[in-house]
């Protein structure tokens, strides 16, 4: 029925679009080469590895070998035919995420500029295209050299930032234009600069305007939400145009006039008992859809209906800083987010898909887009509402200073506008955020401290037309100044002040102080925190060949872009473990060891709550296959971070927590559930050869969404042998969780050699590993080469118990079992020395 209206308000001929993407012609105007064909959307890059003009980028120390790829112009030219129906209305070339600096040809004719990644080009080419075959044509200029030019006209030198000089590389003025900064390296990137179109290409036909942005609002009462739907429309000349909109059984169309250029519409429907989204963990994510039709062209979004408030208001302690659903106050757990892949072809659906579904699996519910990165395409924000995943979204800035020109303003003004306007639909988008550390480089560069006066005022500038921009855009979300940020207006370095705002907590990883020092700071909001860990053996083996399986080769060095990196994390073994028998075995430990930090950080800073109400740790993933934060190898396996994240991330929780007298240790719950949580608690005095004593039991409650003590184990009680192993139950009886606590580091007990026995099993169709141990064992570790992960892994096996783990198969993965079981390893911490 709906359908039939619709046809009916706007005839089908009065829109259309030819797709312009796919095989270009690729030329450079002072190179010979064997490619000669590029894929739009597409890189350079990948058009030249596929014609064989450059080594695999991710191999070796190939990177040096292809910097020339960033040095060359570019040309990229096709044709294409266009029939009458094609052209007869108002034309728009739609470019979208154009990198970089490029002019625009058609049939010869310059029709425009482009220079920024972040804007999409609607370029208004009416009757400039015939029937019959045209031309469309981009000449790439060298970004690297239009970024110094800008720097050498500017009237006072502003810095780029030291991480562009990652591993050797020469510096690159960057801040001076609007391009996906790590793609000039970073203290985990690899330096590629690529080239290329990543979005839309398209010849759109309207009869008089064109859809621009649709934005939807939403006010919820009791048992009703209140949408206003705003539409921005594009009139070539002035008329009358029929809108319409669609979501939820209802249907608003209005015939409307417009303007030549922008216009602006707002309509409003309610949508009575609304089926609540939720975060993940908290509830479901149901999506209406809402179609938009303007004169024939049809547009849809996905629209979860929730209130989401982001607070930040005075408090006993100084200000709160958490965000809140549907009235209640959720803890926010996950991680910051890089671009998928330093090469931007191979960033898909399926890759986003595959790393998403990761996060949600581990029981995150937010994700930092961080600010030295991309604005990510649609489909990840429809994924993140489709999986629960709240987005704490950063405006394109990071670790440098920027212009505060007329020109460069009005250029941001344009990117942030459209994103704001792009994404402000999405249930999942939280926060907006004007930057990543921006405040904060003001004090590492000797230009910025020798001006403060200036790079403050210069900083000001941009960041509160940021502000203003929200502030008109999407009036419903909180605009954060920075990451991290004391507030509106603090322009203090506030890094380590834990009472108020979101904070960065570095100084376990770059001044490596002691694990314990994730304790001496209580944030309301870690927004940034971690620590490296070697990149999986079977990834290493991607780029490496045997002679470089040694953490100082130059391979080796190569794939870490943290200055001192590797030995950060080979010194650090020294403190907690036994030194490693082999480079294989070192790196089976560095993951060991990465997960144990943030552990530690984690499980207290929740235990805090209500204090700190988000833990997102640096990164979720990688851009190449490197050394670095990540939880997730690059192409998408779990390290143990990742899996013991699920456990650390678990919404009712059990941790051991030492305390400050030095003499105790308390065991906290955390319950992030709406409902009690009511639980029976058993805490084991086990010895690392194998005898258990049951040292507390007791039941307990814990109120929704609060943390409390539990137990308190006096150290005095354990014997030199011992650690902490307890596990909790529901009413049931059902198991909840498991963990345990070392009092001393892992290099002071005599773990014993461990024999474990394992067998396959099958449930509910999936196949199972059953493992049993005849002596504790610890970071117990199941890995295969079917691609996929295990349910759970880095586990605690004791003597006469079975653990069993699930594996489920990466999508689209091909699992026999036969497969399984022949690449079967199962390892643990006392086989690394
Ligand atoms: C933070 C980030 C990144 C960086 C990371 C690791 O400060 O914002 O700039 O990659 O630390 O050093």
């Amino acid at each position: 029925m709906a359908k039939t209206a619709a046809a009916a308000l706007a005839p089908a001929a009065s829109y259309s679009e030819l797709d312009l993407s796919g095989d270009f012609a690729l030329s450079s105007p002072v190179r010979k080469l064997r490619a000669k064909t590029i894929t739009l959307p597409g890189d350079v890059h990948t058009a030249l590895l596929a014609a064989g003009d450059i080594p695999d980028p991710y191999f070796g120390e190939n990177e040096q070998a292809v910097m020339w790829v960033h040095d060359t112009p570019w040309n990229m030219e096709r044709r294409f035919t266009a029939g009458r129906a094609d052209i007869d209305g108002y034309l728009t070339l739609t470019l979208d995420n154009v990198d970089c600096i490029a002019t625009v040809f058609l049939n010869g004719e310059e029709v425009a500029r482009t220079q920024n990644q972040f804007i999409r080009y609607d370029i208004d080419v009416t009757s400039k295209v015939k029937v019959g075959t045209n031309t469309l044509r981009l000449e790439f200029a060298v970004t690297k050299d239009v970024a110094k030019a800008r720097y050498d006209a500017h009237p006072f030198p502003i810095p780029y930032t030291l991480n562009y000089l990652s591993n050797g590389l020469p510096g690159v003025h960057l801040n001076f234009v609007r391009k996906t900064a790590c793609h000039a390296g970073w203290d985990w990137g690899i330096r590629l600069m690529p080239t290329g179109v990543y979005g839309r290409i398209a010849l759109r036909k309207s009869r008089l305007a064109r859809q621009e942005s649709v934005q939807v609002s939403q006010a919820h009462g009791r048992s009703s939400v209140e949408l206003s739907i705003r539409t921005i429309v594009h009139a070539f000349a002035e008329g009358s145009v029929e809108l319409m909109h669609e979501i939820a059984g209802q249907k608003i169309a209005d015939k409307v006039v417009v303007r030549p250029g922008e216009n602006v519409f707002t309509h409003n429907l309610t949508v009575k008992n609304p089926r609540l989204w939720w975060p993940n963990g908290q509830g479901e994510q149901p999506l209406y859809e809402l179609w938009t039709t303007l004169d024939g062209e049809r547009t849809t979004r996905r629209v979860g209906l929730r209130k989401l408030e982001w607070i930040v208001e005075p408090d006993a302690i100084d200000h709160n800083f958490k965000v809140r659903v549907n009235g209640r106050d959720i803890t926010a757990m996950g991680a910051n987010w890089i671009p998928a892949d330093a090469i931007p072809s191979r960033i898909t659906p399926d890759v986003v898909r595959d790393l998403l579904e990761s996060a949600q699996a581990v029981n995150m519910n937010m994700l930092r887009v961080w600010g030295g990165g991309q604005y990510e395409p649609d489909y990840f924000y429809e994924l993140c509402d489709e999986l629960g995943i709240m987005v704490w979204q950063d405006f394109m800035f990071s670790c440098m200073s920027y212009p505060a020109d007329r020109e460069f303003l009005a250029d941001v003004r344009v990117e942030i506008t459209q994103q704001v306007r792009r994404l402000s639909h999405h249930a999942c988008l939280a926060l907006w955020c004007g930057d990543n550390e921006v405040i904060g480089s003001l004090g590492w560069y000797p230009e910025t401290r020798a001006n403060s006066k200036r790079f403050i005022a210069n900083y000001d500038r941009l960041n509160s037309m940021l502000g203003n921009i929200v502030e008109d855009e999407d009036p419903d979300r909180r605009f954060w100044p920075s990451s991290p940020s004391l507030g509106y207006m603090d322009f203090e370095d506030g890094w380590h002040k834990d009472t108020r705002g979101d904070m960065h907590y570095w100084s376990v990883w770059h001044e490596a102080k002691d694990f314990s020092a994730y304790r001496e700071v209580q944030p309301r909001f870690a927004s940034e925190f971690g620590f490296q860990s070697f990149t999986s053996m079977n990834v290493i083996e991607t780029f490496a060949n045997p002679e470089d399986l040694n953490p100082s080769s130059p391979v080796m060095e190569s794939h870490q872009r943290n200055a001192g990196g590797n030995a950060r994390i080979v010194e650090t073994m020294l403190r907690y473990f036994r030194f490693p028998s082999s480079f294989e075995n070192m790196v089976f430990l560095s993951q060991i060891q990465q997960g144990l930090a943030i552990k530690t950080a984690i499980e207290f800073w929740r235990s805090t709550k209500p204090r700190c109400m988000g833990t997102l740790y640096w990164q979720i993933n990688d851009t190449y296959p490197v050394h670095s934060w990540a939880s997730l190898d690059y192409g998408g396996q779990w390290k143990l971070l990742h899996y013991m994240a699920k456990r650390f991330f678990r919404p009712i929780n059990v941790v051991a927590v030492p305390e400050e007298d030095g003499q105790s240790i308390v065991l906290r719950g955390i319950n992030d559930t709406a409902a009690k949580a009511e639980i029976s608690l058993e805490v084991q005095a086990v010895d690392v050869g194998g005898k258990a004593r049951v040292v507390f039991t007791g039941r307990s409650q814990t109120s929704p969404d609060a943390a409390v003590d539990l137990a308190h184990i006096a150290l005095e009680d354990l014997r030199p042998g011992e650690f902490l192993f307890f596990s909790w139950r529901d009413k049931a009886g059902r198991l909840i969780g498991e963990n345990d606590y070392f009092p001393k580091a892992y290099k002071a007990y005599e773990m014993q050699p461990a024999r474990i026995v394992s067998r396959w099993e099958s449930a509910d169709g999936k196949p199972v590993l059953v493992l049993k141990s005849d002596k504790p064992a610890v970071f117990v570790t199941a890995t295969t080469d079917v691609p996929g992960h295990f349910s759970d892994n880095a586990v605690t096996l004791l003597p006469g118990r079975e653990t069993r783990l699930t594996f489920t198969p990466r999508r689209g993965a091909k699992v026999t079992q036969k497969a399984l079981a022949s690449s079967l390893k199962v390892r643990h911490l006392r086989e690394t020395y």
